[in-house]
């Protein structure tokens, strides 16, 4: 029988380090998971270590594992490794998210030095190279030695796990084909194929010198998604001499589903809306090295906000965390970070990346669609190596798996008539109308006339979201990176999105602050922080509890704006959220009404005089909250943007004119305004194309490009440009200011409600 030992801790480890055997500096010791990126990959600047760097631990021969043979099992090393024993180099290995495994049968001595070189440097043909996360390098996940007899259950095969289980329904029954992978199976040798049930009863087994099994489970008992994820297992063993030499297992689910363009999900013959989140696999203090009891966190909360789907975004995930989804009933989107830019030398990488993706993860009941890229036509969708990589990819995904669709995550801007659009089974958009561009309004439309467009193509919503801090206001407005606006933002994009149900699937961008090192927004850099969940998950955000009133059953009350204590108005707004149909608000212990509500957010008008107790009830469910009358805002409320060279509250702005804080197609609106963005639009055009690398000068501004930069404020467009290198000045900036305070304001925009 296999012999698995885990050998996570007590590695030395080297950064900055490139030769294996002429290793220096200092030495850590450190335990696995680790990476070397926990800290400066969250703390902002793009300036985290990206290089090559070194692990190595001892072994005595009489600490590995028993076996005629003998593999190692990395579960992550990010991005590319290289393994060596004892200075040999024995295998490379490109992608930082899947598991490989190298034979180290015929290195073995007395004593062995395993070595593993991990490097997250750039480079032009492993992805992820451009995307909006951190690629934070280390051996982040488990490390395992594997002993096994030399017939055993193939390790060699793309990290897969040796067995493949295949459960088709065909009415109450259910059809499973049990595929298993053998090296060197002799002759006699027999497999023996069990299936058992939740309870641990065999369900079906069989023993003959066969890799394929097939039998029948008559009345399954189904993977209902949330409802019941009632899931069965198979087991797979080498039988020689009447005795196990090998044996594999995993668990399965029985379950149909189908994705109706009018309809969206249909799971075992009944409508089942995908209604969730994204979600990266880091956290702060830590980067991607996490722990079993983080993945559990994690989807406890996930299940609390009564998410029934998640996209695993923009990479394979820990094989945890699958196992988590299958057991908890939630729906899975996995993909490859095929990301952002198209590398021309890139395309071998995708499909290694893609096969292992789907020979490593097929046996889940919770997935279901395989996402071959995200936002990969920013620099345009006709690149004709582009397309044959995506058909590649999507052939190839149909060919490995005939039970699951493909999908894919359409940048904004994309037009909804490019042929690549059209190339997976289904498809989704991330649109951001209301937070990057745009305004709230435009997102449910342009679905709608996509649908109406193209009725038979399947149509989702990959990512919508929204940043938010601990900032506080009582006029939210887009882009200020309130917990208000976040709150106002998500209400509005549940009512347009939950009441479209042709929609597939939507997924909030996103469920988690994530580290972003490059990023610099919202007055704490190096983190994207669009979560409905901060990134220590300590805090659930306003908008957590929004999502919760529509998808969860669990009775509560929220009364949101916890954090927003001290008010200037005399009379403010006070918002609960509850999946009640009526809530009761108290003032210092005196009703001041009920409201029903079905879109389950409830309005007070509340007094507000000197300190005041709220709280909201209904039935014997309560929630409470303190506001408090002061004559200025409390400065610790407001955004102030650090190393911003400009704070939106500096800029001077003059009645009926013009100032760096209003609104790009406000400003269009003007003859004179749009004179005056020639100007700018000739210096950032200029910048893009006299760029030296590639993907700036295939930058072109398109319509729906300016569509939707219309939604930013000028202040707001320029620093959003500083991601592409064109940068102004605070004096170039007030120079601007002062030219847009020269430029009145026609009627129309002057009388527009801001
Ligand atoms: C996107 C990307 C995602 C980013 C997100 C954002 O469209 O796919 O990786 O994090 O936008 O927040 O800008």
């Amino acid at each position: 029988m296999r012999n698995i030992v885990k050998i996570n801790d007590g590695w030395n480890f080297y950064k900055n380090n490139a030769d294996v055997s002429a290793l220096s500096g200092e030495c850590e010791a450190v335990n696995l998971p680790h990476s070397w990126n926990a800290v400066d990959g969250q703390d902002g600047g793009n300036d985290y270590f990206r290089g090559p760097c070194v692990y190595t631990k001892k072994f005595a021969k009489a600490d590995l594992p028993e076996g005629e043979k003998v593999y190692i099992e990395i579960r992550g090393a990010n991005s590319s490794a290289e393994l060596f024993v004892d200075g040999k180099s024995l295998k490379v290995h490109h992608g930082g998210y899947s598991t490989w495994r190298v034979d180290i049968t015929d290195e073995i001595k007395e004593e062995i030095e395993i070595a593993i070189k991990v490097d997250n440097s750039a480079n032009d043909f492993v992805y992820p190279q451009m995307a909006d996360f951190t690629f934070y390098g280390g051996i982040y996940r488990d490390v395992y030695l594997i002993g096994v007899p030399a017939t055993h259950f193939d390790l060699d095969y793309y990290g897969a796990p040796g067995i493949k289980v295949t459960p088709v329904m065909d009415g109450a029954n259910a059809n499973v084909e049990i595929e298993v992978y053998i090296t060197d199976m002799a002759n006699g040798d027999a497999v023996k194929y069990t299936i058992t049930d939740k309870e641990g009863n065999i369900v079906a087994e069989s023993t003959a010198a066969d890799k394929k099994f097939n039998t029948v489970i008559e009345n399954a008992h189904l993977w209902n998604g949330r409802k019941d994820p009632y899931l069965y297992s198979a087991k797979a063993e080498i039988i020689r001499d009447g005795a196990a030499i090998d044996s594999v297992g995993a668990t399965f689910g029985c379950r149909s589903f189908k994705i109706d363009p009018e309809l969206g999900f249909i799971l075992n013959g009944e409508e089942y809306p995908l209604r969730g989140v994204s979600r990266h696999q880091d956290r702060w203090g830590i980067g991607n090295a996490l722990l079993p009891e983080h993945h559990e966190e994690d989807i406890d909360l996930i299940m609390e906000v009564g998410a029934t789907t998640i996209r695993l975004a923009h990479y394979q995930h820990d094989q945890y965390f699958y196992d988590l989804c299958d057991k908890k009933g939630l729906v899975i989107w996995a993909e490859i970070p095929y990301i952002s830019r198209h590398l021309p030398k890139g395309r071998e990488n995708t499909i290694s990346q893609m096969k292992e993706l789907i020979a490593q993860n097929y046996n889940h009941a919770s997935i279901v669609v395989w996402g071959l890229s995200n936002e990969i036509t920013m620099g345009g969708a006709g690149d004709p190596d582009l397309l044959e990589n995506h058909h590649i990819l999507n052939d190839l995904v149909h060919e490995w798996d005939k039970t699951r669709l493909t999908t894919m995550a359409c940048v904004s801007m994309c037009g909804m008539d490019e042929p690549y659009v059209q190339i997976p089974d289904v498809v989704s958009y991330n649109h951001y109308f209301g937070w990057y561009g745009g305004d709230t309004s435009m997102n449910g439309p342009w679905f709608d006339k996509f649908h109406a467009k193209y009725p038979n193509k399947p149509i989702g919503v990959s990512e919508y979201g929204c940043e938010a801090l601990n900032w506080h206001t009582s006029n939210p407005k887009q882009g200020d990176y309130t917990e208000e606006y976040q709150a106002y933002y998500h209400e509005e994009l549940i009512k347009q999105l939950f009441t479209r149900k042709y929609l597939w699937a939507t997924h909030v961008w996103n469920m988690f602050d994530f580290g972003a090192d490059a990023r610099a927004e919202g007055g704490e850099n190096g983190q994207n922080h669009k979560g409905l969940v901060t990134m220590d998950r300590k805090y659930k955000k306003d908008a957590f509890y929004a999502y919760k009133a529509w998808l969860s059953d669990e009775p509560f009350v929220h009364l949101c704006g916890k954090r927003y204590i001290d008010r200037v108005e005399d009379v403010t707004k006070v918002t609960v959220y509850s999946n009640q149909p009526e809530v009761e608000l108290f003032v210092n212990g005196e009703s001041i009404g009920k409201k029903q509500s079905p879109e389950h957010f409830f309005y007070f008008d509340v007094e507000n005089k000197g300190e005041s107790k709220i709280v909201a009830k209904s039935g014997d469910l309560k929630d409470e909250s303190v506001i408090r009358k002061v004559d200025e805002m409390n400065p610790d409320y407001v955004l102030k943007e650090k190393g911003a060279v400009l704070n939106w509250f500096d800029v001077e702005e003059k009645e009926g004119r013009y100032s760096l804080n209003d609104k790009m197609s406000d400003i269009l609106a003007s003859f004179w305004g749009k004179l005056w963005f020639a100007k700018i639009g000739l210096k950032i055009k200029k910048a893009l194309s006299g760029s030296k690398t590639k993907e700036k000068s295939g930058f072109e501004v398109s319509e729906d490009m300016m569509q939707m930069m219309g939604g930013f404020t000028v202040l707001r467009l320029t620093s959003l440009m500083g991601a592409l290198d064109i940068k102004w000045s605070k004096e170039e900036l007030l120079a601007m200011n002062k030219e847009l305070n020269r430029i009145r304001k026609p009627k129309k925009i002057r009388e527009k409600k801001q």
